[in-house]
């Protein structure tokens, strides 16, 4: 079949689109034939126009629409991204007859929703390869969907679920079809590349939307798989790679056996970071990621009391946050915590409580506000999610009623005193999005944590580290 893949993306500093990547890889060794249009780089006059003449010049089959963003996730410079999807789906089947299929992160975390509102269109839930693959096989067949494991669709105001599809053997899968896209563009705007090692989270923080995207079960890609992905994308030209697992260092074997198959590839050269779990973070993984020229430990740490930590779900407590950081500390990694404030339960002692131990372990701290809700997460049964309008795409922030309004002040004027605590509300922002500093500094090619980049600029001294 004739299939036309369309990232409409234009979020700036740019990210490859390795999802819509990793489905092209697929359709294609099944001799598909995959047209790319990635919209990433066009300006909002000429989108219409390229999404005409894609469609004008392949007479597609299928056409398959990344949803990746549906805002810019934290509530505070609230943004969406509602009306560019809205505009290519109808751009879509105003130009085409072609069936519309939409996936994605944003598409998996309200599938009834996207299905609401474009109910022509047929969705992929969760990871793509095999459902897309399936789905192309059955509309070429002229099949029932309804055996197509993955799928979403509405047929007279019915809605239809496949259930979920996961690739056990992550492994087996072609790796992303990066020749489709222009990857020096994006190498020269600061888009990091990026790669995966697993799919899936096995823990269930109240508010996440990670495992409603891949699912609880874990399934990893080998190391040696993970090398040679590597190695392409250096050959590309990254000088930094993002890791994009939920959590790289669960389980912790396989994140050291990452790290020691990139080692002895001979691939320290090239930087690169991960998001990591403080649950599991011994001195051999410290010691490994040093190793393997990791510049960026970003804990998904979220709360430093220990009854919003239990509040949240969070597979740790402090005695996991301390060692995490001192053997970050021990090895000179770079690191950060990343911190929620303003869950269910959250009042103004935990909060204090929260800022003050992170204090006394003299990190890097990422201070955000607010909880986005959705649909199908622990949190959104115990604050509600509003049903008034069901193709609503934009979730609601939560901020505990007795630390709203009074949380931001106080985050505020720490980040004015404490230049390691550095928050995402207001006007101090350093959201890389929306932050212009940092958004500049990545147009001109630099690579790296925000956080580094506005470290440096700011000439925020880096803290002694103590080895050994
Ligand atoms: C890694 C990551 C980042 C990294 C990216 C680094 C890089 N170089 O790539 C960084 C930190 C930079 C980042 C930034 C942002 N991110 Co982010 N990010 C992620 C994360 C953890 C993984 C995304 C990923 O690459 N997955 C790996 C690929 C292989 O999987 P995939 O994209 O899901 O694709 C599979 C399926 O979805 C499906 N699929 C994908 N496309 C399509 C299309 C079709 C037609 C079909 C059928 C199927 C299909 O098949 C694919 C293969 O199986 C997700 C959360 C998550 N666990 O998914 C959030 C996530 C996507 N990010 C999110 C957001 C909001 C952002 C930012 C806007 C936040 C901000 N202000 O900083 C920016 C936007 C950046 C941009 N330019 O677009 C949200 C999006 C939802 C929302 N609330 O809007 C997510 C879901 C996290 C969340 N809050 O819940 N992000
Ligand atoms: S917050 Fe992190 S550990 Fe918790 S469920 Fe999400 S990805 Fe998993």
């Amino acid at each position: 079949m004739r299939v036309l893949l369309i990232n409409p993306n234009i979020v700036q500093p740019p990210v490859v689109p390795l999802g819509l990547l990793s489905l092209a890889a697929a359709i294609r060794e099944q001799h598909h034939d995959v047209h790319f249009l990635d919209l990433c780089f066009t300006s909002s006059r000429a989108f219409e126009k390229r999404i005409r003449a894609a469609i004008h010049a392949c007479h597609p089959d299928v056409i398959g629409i990344g949803i990746r963003n549906l805002d810019n996730g934290t509530g505070y410079t609230a943004f969406d991204y509602v009306a560019l999807y809205d505009k290519t789906v109808s751009l879509c089947q105003e130009h085409s007859t072609a069936k519309v299929v939409l996936g994605g992160p944003g598409f998996s975390i309200l599938p009834r929703r996207f299905i609401a509102r474009y109910s022509h269109c047929i969705g992929v839930v969760g990871e793509g390869e095999s459902s897309f693959v399936s789905l192309l096989g059955a509309l070429e067949a002229g099949k029932d969907l309804s055996n197509v494991p993955g799928l979403i669709w509405s047929q007279e105001g019915e809605v239809h679920y496949t259930g979920r599809r996961e690739t056990a053997d992550l492994s087996s899968l072609p790796p992303p079809a990066l020749d489709l896209i222009d990857v020096g563009s994006y190498v020269k705007r600061g888009g990091g590349l990026s790669l995966q090692t697993k799919r899936g989270c096995p823990f269930a923080c109240i508010f996440c939307s990670y495992p409603l995207i891949e699912g609880h079960c874990i399934r990893l890609k080998r190391p040696q798989k993970v090398v040679s992905e590597f190695m392409r994308l250096r050959e590309l030209g990254a000088s930094y790679i993002h890791i994009v697992d939920s959590v790289f260092n669960w389980p912790e074997s396989h994140a050291i056996a990452i790290c020691q198959a990139l080692r002895k590839a001979g691939l320290d050269d090239v930087g690169w970071d991960a998001y990591f779990t403080p649950a599991s973070f011994g001195t051999n993984l410290a010691r490994s990621l040093k190793d393997a020229n990791c510049q960026g430990v970003i804990f998904g740490t979220d709360s430093g009391d220990p009854s919003m930590l239990r509040r949240y779900g969070k597979p740790f407590g402090q005695k996991e946050i301390k060692t995490a950081t001192e053997n970050c500390h021990r090895y000179c990694l770079d690191f950060a915590h990343h911190i929620l404030l303003g869950g269910p339960g959250e009042s103004r002692e935990s909060v204090l409580n929260t800022l003050a131990f992170m204090k006394s372990l003299q990190s890097r701290v990422l201070l955000d506000v607010g909880l986005q809700v959705y649909d199908g997460t622990e949190l959104g049964k115990i604050v509600g999610v509003s049903e008034t309008d069901p193709s609503a795409l934009v979730p609601p922030l939560y901020v505990s009623p007795s630390v709203s309004g009074w949380v931001d002040r106080e985050i505020t004027a720490l980040s004015r005193k404490e230049p390691s605590f550095r928050t995402y509300v207001g006007g101090c922002s350093i959201d890389p999005y929306t932050n212009h500093r940092v958004v500049d500094a990545y147009k001109q090619g630099r690579t790296g944590p925000y956080w580094r980049i506005l470290d440096t600029l700011e000439k925020v001294p880096l803290r002694p580290a103590r080895v050994g």
